[in-house]
């Protein structure tokens, strides 16, 4: 039975009750009807949420979560992480990269994630040889989503540079070597993968590693309407140079130079000044914000207000993976306006006073925008992407409507997801995964192989 009876449905237009969802055998809804009688032989949930878009992975970083956390020499830094994380990127075999992106995103669906955005820029072999088939790791990518049974928006990565002006790459970036028609190569080759659960975008990693020429070519020579991401002023340094190299801050820069529209994603958006708080709120473009990895790394914290004052898109994103729940960046997001700002409840608009619902409801439309699929609503035409939340729980149990993302969101650890549709399948039911031993058993051995290879 492709159908489901929610008590409670957050719909776009907020919070309803007695609602018939029903999807068809491709995974997209068909209906969703308010205020219904519950159907026979149809099961019944309490509260369904849509399922929330992750518009920020490099899913190999997941093996590396919580090995970085010791302290070296000298103070450390992004930049010293990313030395660190590289050492990691160097020997990492296909196999090794499908058998972690299938754990990463098992993790990613039990916790409420049922999109992702991949930032794919492990390209080449180790040691920068091409491999036979131009879109070989990022094949692996796709298959990983394939057996964990999550929506994927793959974006293969522009790599030319080591910074600005061109630099040439440090033999730490080799494998990540792509060039425009690499790139739109690997689109390509990705074609015939294109459907209800997969799309295919493309990514300059950043104004450091691709110029402003080639990034012009890019998103002429893409698709129209597919998604573009970019790392953006993720740390004063990056700032600095570029200024030193441009003139410009990086956000102001990029929306000189680049029909910057509502296709792009800009990732961190760190550091910005007024008027480009301004520009990129005005541009339609998403702001992807990965606040725990950005906490991780030491980068800073994003404008938030100012940014929604005028509008502004976002999304969220677990980046590095030292965390795998929306539930996590959308709390630190609030948390880090809230430690700044030496205030409360920061994220509203609107009419919208719950800081739970604008936060779910906010991140649902920027993260589909960015996904570049036709998901983030229970509305008919989108995808059958859903979370089921445990009712029973104490936290949720008997709670009204709008407390629903409250307690969600801000309160305590237990996983209250507990069953996940996902493009029309139950992937999750009762919290477990429907693959999770299998997929957990090859995770383990990739990491085994990867540190004993490291030894
Ligand atoms: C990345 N990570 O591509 O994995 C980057 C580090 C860089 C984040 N920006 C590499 N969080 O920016 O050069
Ligand atoms: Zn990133």
């Amino acid at each position: 039975m492709r159908a489901l009876f929610a008590r409670h449905a957050l719909l776009p237009e907020g919070w309803r009750r007695d609602v018939v969802i029903e999807w068809d055998i491709h995974g997209d809804l068909t209906g969703v009807h308010p205020d219904s009688h519950p159907p026979l032989n149809v099961a019944r949930a309490d509260y369904v949420l849509p399922g929330m878009v992750n518009l920020h992975s490099h899913a190999f970083q997941r093996a590396l979560g919580g090995l970085t956390e010791r302290a070296g020499d000298g103070p450390d830094s992004f930049w010293t992480w990313r030395d660190l994380m590289y050492r990691f990127a160097a020997s990492i075999t296909p196999e090794q990269i499908e058998a972690i992106a299938a754990q990463l995103y098992v993790e990613c669906l039990r916790h409420g994630y049922t999109s992702v955005c991949e930032f794919h820029y492990l390209q080449r072999a180790p040691g920068g040889q091409a491999y036979a088939r131009v879109a070989e790791t990022a094949e692996r990518v796709a298959a990983g989503a394939h057996e964990a049974g999550m929506g994927l928006s793959l974006l293969p990565v522009l790599y030319s540079h080591a910074g600005f002006g061109a630099q040439p790459l440090k033999p730490g970036q080799e494998r990540f070597r792509t060039g425009v028609d690499e790139v739109l190569g690997i689109v390509e080759a990705l074609a015939p993968l294109r459907g209800g659960q997969f799309e295919a975008g493309a990514a300059p990693h950043s104004l450091r590693a691709a110029g402003i020429d080639q990034i012009r070519a890019l998103a002429a020579g893409l698709p129209q309407a597919r998604p573009l991401h970019i790392h953006i002023a993720e740390q004063q340094a990056e700032v600095e140079q570029c200024l030193a190299h441009t003139g410009r801050r990086p956000v102001a820069y990029l929306m000189d130079e680049i029909a910057v529209g509502a296709r792009w994603c800009l990732v961190h958006a760190t550091h910005l000044v007024e008027s480009e708080v301004q520009s990129l709120a005005g541009s339609g473009a998403v702001a992807g914000l990965c606040p725990t990895t950005e906490a991780n790394l030491g980068d800073g914290l994003f404008p938030l207000e100012p940014y929604l004052a005028a509008g502004g898109v976002f999304g969220v994103g677990s980046d590095s993976h030292v965390s795998q729940s929306p539930v996590e960046e959308l709390r630190w997001l609030e948390y880090g306006q809230r430690l700044q700002h030496q205030r409360r409840n920061i994220a509203v608009g609107g009419a919208q006073r719950e800081v739970g619902d604008f936060l779910w409801q906010a991140a649902l439309r920027g993260g589909a925008q960015a996904a570049g699929r036709r998901v983030g609503a229970l509305e008919a035409g989108r995808r059958a992407d859903l979370l089921v939340l445990d009712g029973s729980h104490p936290n949720l149990d008997g709670v009204l409507d709008a407390e629903v993302l409250g307690r969600f969101l801000f309160c305590g650890n237990d996983n209250l997801v507990r069953d996940v549709l996902c493009g029309g399948r139950w992937v999750v039911q009762g919290g477990r995964h429907m693959a999770q031993d299998a997929i957990a058993q090859r995770y383990r051995q990739a990491v085994k192989q990867l540190r004993e290879g490291s030894q």
